[in-house]
């Protein structure tokens, strides 16, 4: 009988609700788990969610969300990715609870619902990511490499498709979380308030006088007030090159401009290819926890 039941159904079809449930299930989580950095594993889900997007090529097509190849060892311990297996461990409950989400479409739903219950602007989303077998792993030195200049900035995000106001938008989220010595190398965050979305990350590029940190590890910038505060020469890149300071200085007086322009980069970003069989229009946007 419940067979019978089962193919008059069909298969299950998820829709908009099922995935608001995931979305509220990792919403829960993120609460739940304060036990980790600043008290949120926010920012390091939307580092996962970054890290599975920035591979893309767009004159090969390959890499991009679609396949969550981060599974597989040659991709997993690319030195970019680095500390990336606790945001995946972290999703993993989520995944046992709704074995119907594939890992690609729920690690980009981690990075949109990060950005989301850490107060920032909807990121629009649509599933249709597939999971891939290990054939599909990109080669590693596709992610940034943070202690170069604009040049790569550019070489590396124009690959993906990105033009300078999107580059500069994108780099906001350095508003979020901190660099770990025993993953990067680097050390410490960008902003007084890691856990929250805010157009912070421009004002104090701007604001604060920076100076080389004194010490063995990697070259990186320290604010020179408090010296608590760091940014990564590629970050400093923003503010020295002509091309990008305009954008830094619109995203510091105007903090609605550079939610706007966050989540129309992120979105993109998060969508790079992607074979999708929902059109763009049919985009949906979840009700975060506090809404
Ligand atoms: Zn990051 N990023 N990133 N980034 N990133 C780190 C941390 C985080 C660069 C980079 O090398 C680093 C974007 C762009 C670029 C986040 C989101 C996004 C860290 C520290 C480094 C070294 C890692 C560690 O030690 O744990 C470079 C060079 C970039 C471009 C030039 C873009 C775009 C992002 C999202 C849209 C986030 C949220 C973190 C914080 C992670 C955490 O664990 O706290």
């Amino acid at each position: 009988f419940g067979e019978a039941a089962k193919k008059l159904q069909g298969p299950f079809v998820p829709k908009f609700e099922d995935y608001q449930q995931v979305y509220n299930s990792i919403a829960a989580r993120l609460e739940e788990r304060d036990d980790y950095d600043d008290g949120s594993f926010g920012p390091v889900l939307l580092r996962l969610a970054w890290h599975c997007s920035g591979t893309y090529d767009k004159e090969t097509g390959t890499g991009g969300s679609n396949g969550a190849t981060m599974r597989f060892t040659p991709e997993g311990s690319h030195g970019a990715n680095a500390g990336l297996q606790s945001a995946r461990d972290f999703l993993d409950p989520i995944k046992e609870q709704y074995p119907w989400i594939t890992y690609s479409d729920l690690w980009i739903l981690g990075g949109v619902c990060a950005i989301q219950e850490m107060q920032g602007p909807k990121i629009p989303y649509r599933p249709g990511r597939s999971d891939r077998d290990v054939s599909f792993c990109t080669p590693d030195g596709r992610l940034p490499d943070a202690s170069k200049d604009q040049k790569h900035v550019r070489a590396i995000f124009g690959r993906m498709g990105f033009d300078d106001k999107e580059m500069v938008a994108l780099s906001g989220a350095h508003a979020l979380g901190r660099c770990h010595e025993d993953r990067s190398g680097y050390s410490g965050p960008w902003t007084f308030s890691p856990t929250t979305l805010t157009n912070d990350y421009y004002k104090l590029l701007l604001e604060e006088k920076w100076a080389w940190k004194k010490w063995t590890g990697p070259k990186q910038f320290e604010d020179v007030k408090t010296k608590t505060l760091m940014m990564l020469p590629t970050d400093m890149a923003l503010v020295q090159d002509k091309g990008f300071r305009p954008y830094v200085e619109k995203y510091a007086n105007d903090n609605e401009a550079f939610f706007k322009d966050f989540s129309d980069g992120v979105v993109r970003l998060f969508e790079l290819g992607v074979p999708f069989t929902v059109a763009e229009d049919a985009r949906w946007t979840f009700k975060s926890s506090f809404d």
